[in-house]
């Protein structure tokens, strides 16, 4: 039964699953911390519930609260969104213990796919193809990986397996280096998870970070719904995606996402999942790990394909079968999606906090926008710095960039510094709109500074790449967003805006 959720999550995901539910006649429960009191998710929930201090430890991962006022609150099934309690095998175990539905997978296989050794060597019997690496589970030791190395081969990775994300991880070069390295990965895994054990992979380098949209239901039906390109990220967040991947043909699409099937198979899943890929130069894709939650980006999905991923989560919850077959999913369009963080392009991305005192969020044709603040709302350093995801669909992937220039365009935000100038600087990049990059390109080959000056000296190469791209359908692709004239313009609009009321 799934009639009433509580939603143990905040900020846009919340927000995102209120709506899901409120379209399904279902009633909804938020919690919230004390900073949160003003969210957007406790204004659209129908209950709302405190649960304590702002840092996370003591609001949004106190599991035993959470079942608490679920059970309190008659709450009878908890979706946990990502982040936070999304892949504890002990709540999604703890919930079932309680007889409230969690609308996720089963703890089994939350706990395969979460220890990545696990997951590889689960897989690996499944038939599907992991980067080559260790194959053993359990605790390996320094002298078993430094043996194990050279067979493998440099450059190699060090990876934590509790990790995910890219935390503890560290490149080997040679085997000389490779005693400090796995000293100080284990340290690092340690720290972050209370785990220091950690397994190896050969390094891909170039390689492209596709993921596949799974979703499977009770009764043994598991379909994927295509790919999302995650390439472009700083410090594995990441900061863009797209679907579908500029990378992939249709023939590439369909073996990915029948190996994708597979690997969820592997594990018996059930409910929406996603199955991370690296794809190399040459076409080789290797599975790389397991997400066993709905995603950030998953909106791109749902634009591309009409699907509402969310809906279809509750659907599986409740024990149907999914309402679509494989042969039934279409991709049509693309879709972008631009993370707005509240964060400085401009001096490292370094967070930014305060109160938003003026929003004009963009709208019109092709264009979603899902956050969870609005104009008084304070955006402080407890949580991650994502304030919305700006996602447009458009019937080619130039019309979608030439959509998501626009949307950028038209959106202000002040009161917080904000990523969008570098959105904008990317939408401007001849290397992005050639959707020729990979996981690298953010991190060592773009730069604002260079990429503005080339604009500025260069407006009519800038021009010139946009209208190959874009077949004469914009006059504006050379458009120079510096962040002065940037600020100038908010400031300008907030004045106007300001008189108007007088
Ligand atoms: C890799 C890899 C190359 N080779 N594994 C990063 C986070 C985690 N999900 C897995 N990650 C990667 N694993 C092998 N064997 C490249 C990445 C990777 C990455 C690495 C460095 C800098 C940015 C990156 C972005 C995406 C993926």
């Amino acid at each position: 039964m799934v009639s009433k959720v509580l939603v143990a999550n905040r900020g846009e995901i919340a927000v995102r699953i209120i709506r899901a539910c409120r379209e399904l006649g279902i009633e909804t429960v938020a919690v919230y911390s004390e900073v949160d009191r003003q969210a957007l998710h406790v204004r659209y929930a129908d209950e709302a519930y405190l649960l304590g201090p702002a840092p996370s430890r003591e609001s949004y991962l106190r599991a035993d609260k959470i079942i608490d006022i679920a059970r309190k609150s008659g709450a009878d099934s908890i979706h946990p969104g990502y982040g936070f309690l999304a892949e504890r095998e002990s709540f999604a175990a703890a919930c079932m213990d309680a007889g409230i539905t969690f609308i996720g997978p089963k703890p089994s296989s939350i706990a395969a796919m979460g220890d990545k050794a696990v997951a590889r060597a689960t897989v690996i019997k499944a038939g599907v193809k992991v980067v080559p690496g260790t194959e053993d589970v359990g605790n390996m030791t320094n002298d078993d990986l430094l043996a194990i190395a050279p067979k493998i081969g440099f450059p190699l990775l060090i990876k934590a397996t509790a990790g995910g994300g890219g935390k503890g991880m560290r490149e080997v070069k040679s085997l000389d280096e490779m005693p400090a390295l796995l000293a100080s990965a284990r340290r690092e895994a340690e720290s972050a998870f209370g785990d220091g054990n950690v397994y190896l992979e050969k390094l891909i380098e170039g390689a492209r970070h596709i993921e596949f949209q799974i979703m499977a239901d009770g009764q043994g039906n598991v379909i994927h719904l295509g790919e999302r390109e995650c390439s472009l990220q700083r410090r594995h967040q990441k900061l863009l995606e797209e679907a579908p991947s500029p990378a992939l043909s249709e023939e590439l699409r369909q073996r990915m996402g029948s190996v994708a099937v597979k690997a969820a198979q592997a594990v018996d899943y059930v409910n929406a999942g996603t199955i991370e890929f690296l794809l190399d130069k040459d076409e080789n894709y290797f599975f790389l790990e397991m997400n066993t939650r709905l995603q950030v980006e998953h909106p791109i999905t749902e634009m591309v394909t009409g699907i509402d991923i969310v809906k279809e989560q509750i659907r599986i919850a409740r024990g149907r079968a999914l309402s679509y077959k494989q042969e039934d999913v279409k991709i049509n369009g693309h879709s972008i999606d631009c993370r707005i963080n509240a964060e400085d392009p401009y001096n490292d991305f370094m967070p930014s906090t305060g109160r938003i005192t003026h929003s004009l969020v963009p709208t019109g044709p092709g264009v979603r926008v899902d956050t969870g603040v609005y104009p008084g709302f304070e955006i402080t350093s407890f949580y991650d710095p994502l304030i919305a995801k700006l996602i447009v669909w458009g019937e080619t992937r130039a019309q979608a960039i030439l959509r998501m220039r626009r949307a950028l365009e038209e959106y202000r935000i002040v009161g917080v510094q904000t990523n969008i100038p570098f959105h904008q600087t990317m939408m401007d990049s001849h290397r992005f709109m050639g959707g020729q990059y990979d996981t690298r390109f953010v991190e060592e080959r773009f730069s604002m500074e260079d990429a503005e000056e080339s604009r500025a000296t260069h407006p009519e190469i800038a021009a010139l790449l946009a209208t190959l791209v874009a077949h004469r359908e914009t006059k504006r692709s050379a458009q120079v967003v510096r962040r002065n004239e940037r600020d100038a313009s908010n400031w300008k609009w907030v004045g106007r805006w300001e008189r108007m009321q007088r």
